[in-house]
């Protein structure tokens, strides 16, 4: 029936991606001519975009909550943008030409507005607004949300049938301790408060961690000046062939003044620390039998297919996995989430859903590697689009992209972002950035888009 839905509420927290995928797979169902149930986003930014909106604020923001944003200037995707273009809005459809595969965050936070842009969503979003608390009533089976809405400091509350959670989970630092490191003379901070690599020109700096953001931030460093870069690894070291300037060394034991020693005997003097040491899953707004307490990884437990709460199922969880995949998976749960909140999609028992979690849980164990990880979560993203009528797109293509852009990463640091993959979405091959990235220090997206001025000024000489 579809009117069923008509006095049902739904809360969504957070406008970031995840959040956004949800308003828009409800804004899909209403173009097919669905009565659409009522639709309220908090969110505690002044803008949506989640993570891609850039913040030059640390710490806390203007209202004094937490600040949310962990990007920083010069910030290039990480990955291709083949591997996360939406299937319902390509980048031809938003930027009219081919643009290369490794975009800087203001073009893709512009990518992302494009598409929710073209509805009234920003209608439903209620910014500057905090959740502050949800609990559950088990009679009334209706969820008591309590808000703050930080521009007139009111604090208010709204009844919802389904709460959807897309708060994120790389906005709170997971901070390890070292022994002596109160007494280290200079910069000691986390991922989530760098901003930019300018600071750390001519600087020596060790960042702690051998993921993305030890990566990341430790090519963005070199790239704009810094003396040195170390890499500090716990379990495995990042393993590629450096450029001279930066290089791995295993965990640091401890501080003494400016000098870090390491476990293999190194000792060395540095200016700056940069814990690169990941982020916590925190949900202050949450009690405890509703919180989703988990590490980074793939598999969260106890959602089952990776978003439903499996003790209470009208509580949803988007992109609480680790990622590989990032839009297109936030969309293949939101419209899955969709169909489960609009009565479209009917649910197994909760013993039956267990078994399915304990399914991916254990697959989830046996992976060896990043190979591993690129078919574990295509699969996952395989089964999500089998439930939906999310526009399917050759998965298998975006896996293979995946791992070419691994063997990319580990041939050259320093230039992958400079290779072109091909969409499979439109089946448009990626154009060539005007400038390597080594060269390119401007992450405008003016700077970014001149391109096809430039070619087209060319062929007019
Ligand atoms: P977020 O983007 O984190 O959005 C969550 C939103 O919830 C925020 O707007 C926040 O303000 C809001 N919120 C949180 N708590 C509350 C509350 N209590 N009340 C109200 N609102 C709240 N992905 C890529 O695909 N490519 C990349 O190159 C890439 N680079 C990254 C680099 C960094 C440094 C980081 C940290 C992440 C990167 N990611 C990248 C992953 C990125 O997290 C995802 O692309 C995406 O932003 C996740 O979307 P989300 O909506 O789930 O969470
Ligand atoms: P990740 O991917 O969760 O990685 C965290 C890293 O920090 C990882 O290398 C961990 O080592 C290391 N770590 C965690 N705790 C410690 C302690 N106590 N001591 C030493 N090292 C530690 O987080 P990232 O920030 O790199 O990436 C998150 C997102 O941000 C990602 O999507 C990017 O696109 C941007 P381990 O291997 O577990 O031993």
């Amino acid at each position: 029936n579809k009117n069923s839905m008509k006095d049902k509420r739904i809360g969504i927290i957070g406008a970031g991606p995840s959040g956004l995928a949800q308003i828009r797979a409800f804004e899909a169902l209403k173009e097919q001519g669905y009565a659409m149930p009522e639709i309220i986003c908090f969110e505690k930014q002044d803008n949506w975009g989640g993570m891609w909106n850039y913040s030059w604020r640390t710490g806390v923001g203007k209202y004094g909550e937490p600040l949310h944003g962990s990007m920083y200037k010069y910030l290039w995707s990480n990955g291709p943008k083949e591997c996360l273009e939406f299937s319902d809005y390509s980048f031809d459809e938003h930027f009219k030409k081919p643009i290369s595969s490794y975009p800087p965050r203001p073009v893709l936070f512009d990518y992302i507005q494009g598409r929710i842009k073209k509805s009234n969503a920003r209608d439903y979003i209620r910014f500057d607004t905090t959740v502050r608390w949800v609990s559950f009533d088990e009679n009334s089976k209706k969820f008591n949300v309590i808000l703050d809405d930080l521009k007139i400091d009111k604090t208010y509350s709204e009844e919802l049938d389904y709460l959807v959670v897309a708060s994120g989970h790389f906005s709170t630092p997971n901070m390890p301790y070292f022994k002596g490191i109160e007494n280290f003379p200079g910069t000691v901070m986390h991922a989530h408060d760098f901003r930019g690599a300018d600071q750390f020109k001519d600087r020596n700096i060790l960042l702690i961690g051998s993921s993305y953001s030890a990566e990341d931030i430790g090519v963005q460093c070199y790239k704009h000046g810094a003396k040195s870069v170390t890499l500090s690894y716990r379990s495995n070291p990042i393993g590629i062939e450096w450029p001279e300037g930066i290089k791995e060394l295993p965990m640091v034991t401890h501080f003494e003044g400016d000098t870090a020693f390491f476990k293999d005997g190194t000792t060395e003097v540095y200016d700056a620390v940069i814990m690169c040491t990941g982020y916590q899953h925190k949900f202050p707004f949450l009690p405890d039998e509703l919180r989703l307490k988990t590490k980074n990884n793939l598999f969260p437990d106890n959602l089952y297919k990776g978003i439903l709460f499996n003790a209470l199922p009208q509580l949803i969880y988007l992109g609480m996995q680790d990622q590989y995949y990032t839009f297109n998976m936030f969309d293949a749960q939101a419209w899955l989430a969709r169909d489960f909140m609009m009565n479209r999609l009917t649910l197994p028992k909760e013993t039956e859903r267990r078994m399915d979690i304990d399914k991916w849980l254990d697959r989830n164990n046996k992976l060896e590697n990043s190979l591993d990880n690129v078919d574990f979560q295509s699969d996952y993203i395989k089964d999500l689009l089998s439930l939906s009528d999310y526009p399917h797109f050759n998965v298998d293509k975006v896996a293979e992209m995946f791992k070419e852009w691994l063997q990319d990463k580990e041939e050259n640091i320093l230039t992958y972002r400079d290779k072109t993959y091909q969409s499979v979405v439109t089946g448009t091959m990626a154009s060539q950035h005007h400038t390597e990235w080594m060269d390119e220090l401007d992450d405008s997206k003016e700077r970014y888009l001149y391109q096809g001025e430039q070619e087209e000024v060319l062929q007019d000489n």
